[in-house]
């Protein structure tokens, strides 16, 4: 059985307009590693808006990988643009095919949809390819008579310790290890996962599993042994969309990497984290913590559904300073009901902490397919774009587009971003 897994290299979007490398795909390499596990042959390709038309004739089954609504239509584009043999199978996951796995089937023609974590779906789809019956595999989409057929959800294991390590000898070195991406050094790096899920809510947040995955401080080690001794990094980043939720899995795993001398990075939210914890980060190696601050706007925190304060924002980042962390804050800027003096809260707030902030990222909001703002469009009174086609509603894009309230309240938001913008590269560039 041969295996094509296709995934979109990173979008232009936003701040990723330059075309810079950011984190390898996981979830492809993961896919990759669990199937060459089980003996089943896999090669990877990447498409973006120019490489889109891959031949993949010989391939039984050929997997593409949405990891975001951002590249539907790129990841559409490759698979009508391909070659393939008469019966391969086409099967689709990712985070936009487990929130929307009956569009996509019909959208990308496929024969079935994994829906959440992949590497067991994908073995069974694999070993079903010669019948083309996906019925009895769990977490899987398929079309019956033209309508779409959701099979019951897989049950999540406790751990992730049972996983291969991600399978990154199947792409270049370049797509793997980065000089400029930890902290603000040129440290040789690498991206390391240690959990997989978030159990919070986050308005604007699309992150598709709720039930946290953790490893063993032992398995995050080894594979930190094996980038060392493959690669000759002197430090990672761990990209875990929330790293610090299970505080014993935390300190586990800064016991096990403190002596292996390596630095590093990981994101957190700022009500998750005490002295005590900061100080076993620090002592592990850590140089740089990622705080989701968003916004300084009691306000605007309680509508995205921060559940958070700035009395705790400033504690977080008072507390991680002490310790002698770095500290990089990600902003949030346009979510509904922003407006310039929620805007001036945040510079305000941003003012009180700048001289213990490092770097900072500010992002415009934009409704992700999946969110609780995207799924509740009429209570936020979004404007989503809706001709009846998926690719028009998913394709989420955001320089200038009006995504709310009227051309006084745009006007208003488009202003104060700007001055927020401003204020940042005053005093951050
Ligand atoms: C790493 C990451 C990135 C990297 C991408 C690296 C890359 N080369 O792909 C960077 C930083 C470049 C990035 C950019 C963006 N990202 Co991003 N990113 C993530 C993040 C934090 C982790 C993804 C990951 O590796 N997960 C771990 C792996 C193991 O899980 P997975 O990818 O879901 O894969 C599993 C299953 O989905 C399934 N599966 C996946 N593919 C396939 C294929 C088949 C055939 C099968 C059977 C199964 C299957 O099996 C996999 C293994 O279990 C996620 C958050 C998250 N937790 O997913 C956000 C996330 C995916 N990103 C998001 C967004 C919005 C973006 C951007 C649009 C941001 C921007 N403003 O520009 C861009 C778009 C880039 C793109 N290529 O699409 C959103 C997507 C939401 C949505 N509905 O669109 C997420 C969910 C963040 C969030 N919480 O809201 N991102
Ligand atoms: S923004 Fe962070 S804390 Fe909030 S739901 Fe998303 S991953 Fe979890």
């Amino acid at each position: 059985m041969r295996v094509a897994l296709v995934y979109p290299e990173v979008y232009e979007l936003a701040r990723f307009k330059e075309k810079r490398k950011e984190f390898p795909p996981f979830g492809v390499l993961y896919l990759a590693a669990f199937l060459e596990e089980n003996n089943i042959e896999v090669k990877i390709f990447k498409i973006n808006e120019g490489e889109n038309s891959c031949d993949f004739q010989g391939y039984d089954v050929v997997g593409f990988s949405t990891p975001s609504s951002a590249t539907y239509g790129i990841v559409q584009r490759a698979r009508f643009g391909g070659m393939y043999s008469s019966n391969t199978t086409i099967a689709v996951g990712g985070v936009h095919a487990s929130f929307y796995p009956e569009e996509t089937l019909v959208d990308f023609r496929a024969d079935v949809v994994a829906i959440g974590s992949g590497e067991k779906t994908l073995v069974e789809i694999v070993r079903a390819h010669s019948t083309g019956d996906f019925s009895s595999i769990r977490g899987v989409g398929y079309l019956v008579d033209q309508s779409p057929k959701t099979t019951a959800s897989r049950s999540l294991e406790k751990g992730i310790d049972w996983l291969p390590f991600p399978a990154r000898h199947l792409l270049d070195e370049s797509d793997l290890i980065m000089h400029d991406r930890l902290a603000n050094t040129d440290m040789k790096m690498a991206h390391i996962m240690m959990s997989r899920g978030c159990p919070f809510s986050c308005h604007f947040c699309a992150v598709y599993q709720k039930r946290v995955q953790c490893r063993s401080g032992e398995n995050v080690r080894m594979e930190l042994e094996h980038l060392k001794r493959r690669y000759g990094i002197d430090g990672f980043a761990v990209v875990d969309d929330n790293f610090i939720i299970n505080k014993k899995m935390v300190r586990e795993i800064c016991r096990a990497v403190e002596s292996l001398n390596l630095k590093w990075s990981a994101l957190s939210r700022v009500d998750t984290v005490d002295y005590e914890l900061l100080e076993c980060l620090h002592d592990a190696g850590c140089i740089e913590l990622k705080f989701g601050v968003e916004s300084g706007s009691e306000r605007m925190l309680q509508a995205m559904g921060k559940n958070v304060t700035t009395n705790q924002i400033r504690r977080a980042v008072n507390l991680a300073i002490s310790v002698g962390l770095m500290v990089k804050i990600f902003l949030v800027h346009g979510f509904p009901g922003e407006n310039l003096e929620s805007t001036n809260e945040t510079i305000s707030l941003l003012k009180d902490i700048a001289p213990m902030v490092d770097r900072v990222s500010l992002f415009r909001f934009v409704p992700l397919p999946g969110s609780y703002v995207f799924r509740n469009a009429k209570a936020f009174n979004l404007n989503i774009p809706d001709n009846g086609s998926s690719w028009e509603r998913y394709h989420i894009h955001h320089n200038n587009y009006h995504w709310w309230g009227d051309d006084e309240d745009f006007a208003q938001l488009e202003g104060s971003y700007g001055v927020l913008e401003q204020f940042l590269v005053e005093n951050w560039q």
